[in-house]
């Protein structure tokens, strides 16, 4: 009986357990899913030591544009955009900043805001203390020592903040000298109470001297990482190389602002510039947050001037660089890495065969369609140039991909792009590589080749698995 009765108890309670246990379903975001970032080895890593990447988008100065700190908006930059963190640009010196006349309590409440709905959604912040005309970072210290005092308190235990300390150090005052004697200051700061988040240094011209930083790095701390800044139409090949070679050396570095714009944050936008800065970035793993979320009307600003939306902003709302950002953060189709151009060349031929398609079957759904866009007649051989894209159709994330193409005549590779190409007799099989692996829903890939043949080329039969 007491046997029974222990039975019927420990049955009571775990149908109680099942009862009452709330079943808790919450979709995975960047902050679920990596947990709190750190600086390894001169990388930014995640809580399982694994590179992680951050793809950010800064605000305006919070005194300018305050409408776009608000949930919706940051939701659709992680839902939409790709974006797994927001910059929080707080202006020290100029009209309306911290240190010159703004309201310190508003600016405070839209800090806390920002970092609140950035909590809610699983994204990580940066709090941007935004010197730029004031550039040397003592001169106004004591505020920035007693504002991240404030900052470091109130988010000592969230593990999705991070405290960049100063923009854009610049002119003589800006030196590296006294930006290591201000940082130590800060440091010392934030570390009383937040003893691990991510402390981003502004470096010397603009947070471009990555390479001072990393001849003389801070040391004696954890989890620092260095500010370098770029602006694609201005800054180029040379400073590319000065911030590879900060790499090289081990320097952690973000990239916490860059445009494709001018760098005055106007004037022209060069997209292949930005891709080649994307590339860098991508081989480095390097994170990189872009400025900036307004409508304002300037070359590096997101949104058009025309559109006054503050969240849910279509394709045609953005501007030419929003829409390349858009583009690099999503991986959508339009990622093309420098395409090589064909190296051989001859009279054009215009019967090219068009194009052909195929779905996958099962549950991850990913739709290929290949097109021969060009060929031409060169010597004894015809040349073609084929165009592959693979898309993700379904809801089912995919993680990797295969294309197999079979080909009428024999033929040999002239180029290929974007992928791994095999060749086995009249078969040729695509592989992705590292980056466009992945296809999540609604997200693209797209691939290229040519082949040279005795007599025009075509395709017979193509089939593609996902998996
Ligand atoms: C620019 C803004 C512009 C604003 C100006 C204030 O885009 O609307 O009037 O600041 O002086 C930076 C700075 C960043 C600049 C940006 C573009 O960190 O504050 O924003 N830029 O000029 N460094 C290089 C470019």
């Amino acid at each position: 009986m007491k046997k029974f009765l222990s039975l019927l108890l420990a049955l009571s309670l775990l149908v109680g357990i099942f009862v009452s246990a709330p079943i808790k379903v919450s979709a995975a975001t960047p902050v679920s899913t990596n947990g709190a970032l750190s600086v390894k080895n001169g990388k930014v890593v995640n809580s399982k030591g694994k590179e992680f990447v951050i793809k950010g988008v800064s605000t305006h100065g919070l005194a300018w544009y305050p409408q776009y700190v608000n949930k919706a908006a940051f939701k659709t930059l992680r839902d939409k955009w790709g974006v797994n963190t927001i910059r929080l640009a707080l202006y020290s010196a100029e009209y309306g900043g911290y240190c010159s006349g703004g309201n310190q309590t508003e600016l405070k409440k839209l800090v806390s805001n920002g970092v609140s709905y950035a909590k809610e959604l699983g994204m990580y912040v940066i709090i941007d203390w935004h010197i730029l005309s004031d550039g040397n970072p003592l001169t106004n210290k004591t505020q920035a020592v007693s504002f991240f005092k404030w900052a470091s308190k109130k988010y000592a235990s969230y593990n999705n903040v991070m405290y960049e300390i100063c923009n854009e150090p610049n002119g003589s005052g800006g030196n590296w000298t006294n930006i290591k004697t201000y940082s130590k200051s800060v440091i010392k700061t934030i570390r009383t109470y937040d003893k691990d988040a991510i402390i981003i240094v502004g470096t010397p011209t603009w947070s471009q001297d990555v390479d001072t930083a990393a001849s003389s790095p801070l040391s004696g701390y954890k989890n620092i990482a260095y500010a370098f800044h770029f602006y694609a139409a201005t800054h180029k090949e040379n400073m590319r190389a000065k911030l590879e070679s900060a790499l090289k050396k081990g320097l952690p570095v973000i990239v916490t602002e860059f445009g494709i714009s001018e760098a005055s944050g106007n004037g022209s936008v060069s997209t292949t510039e930005g891709d080649k800065w994307i590339k860098l970035l991508d081989k480095y793993k390097v994170g990189r947050v872009a400025w900036n979320l307004s409508n304002k009307s300037e070359s590096c600003a997101l949104i058009k001037s025309s559109c006054t939306k503050t969240s849910g902003w279509a394709t045609t709302d953005l501007t030419t660089q929003g829409k390349w950002l858009v583009k690099k953060y999503t991986g959508g189709s339009t990622y093309t890495p420098e395409k090589p151009q064909p190296s051989v060349s001859g009279e054009p031929d215009v019967s090219s065969e068009g194009t052909l398609s195929c779905k996958t079957s099962g549950n991850i759904k990913l739709k290929a369609t290949v097109s021969s866009i060009n060929s031409w007649k060169s010597g004894d051989y015809y040349f073609t140039q084929y165009n592959i894209r693979i898309k993700n159709i379904g809801t089912a994330k995919c993680s990797s991909w295969k294309f197999t193409m079979n080909m009428r005549k024999s033929f040999s590779m002239a180029g290929d792009w974007c992928g791994t190409f095999t060749k086995n007799s009249l078969v040729l099989t695509v592989k992705p590589l590292s980056w466009n692996k992945v296809l999540t829903s609604g997200q693209g890939t797209e691939l290229g080749f040519i082949v040279k043949s005795k007599s025009r080329e075509s395709i017979s039969k193509i089939s593609l698995s996902a998996s």
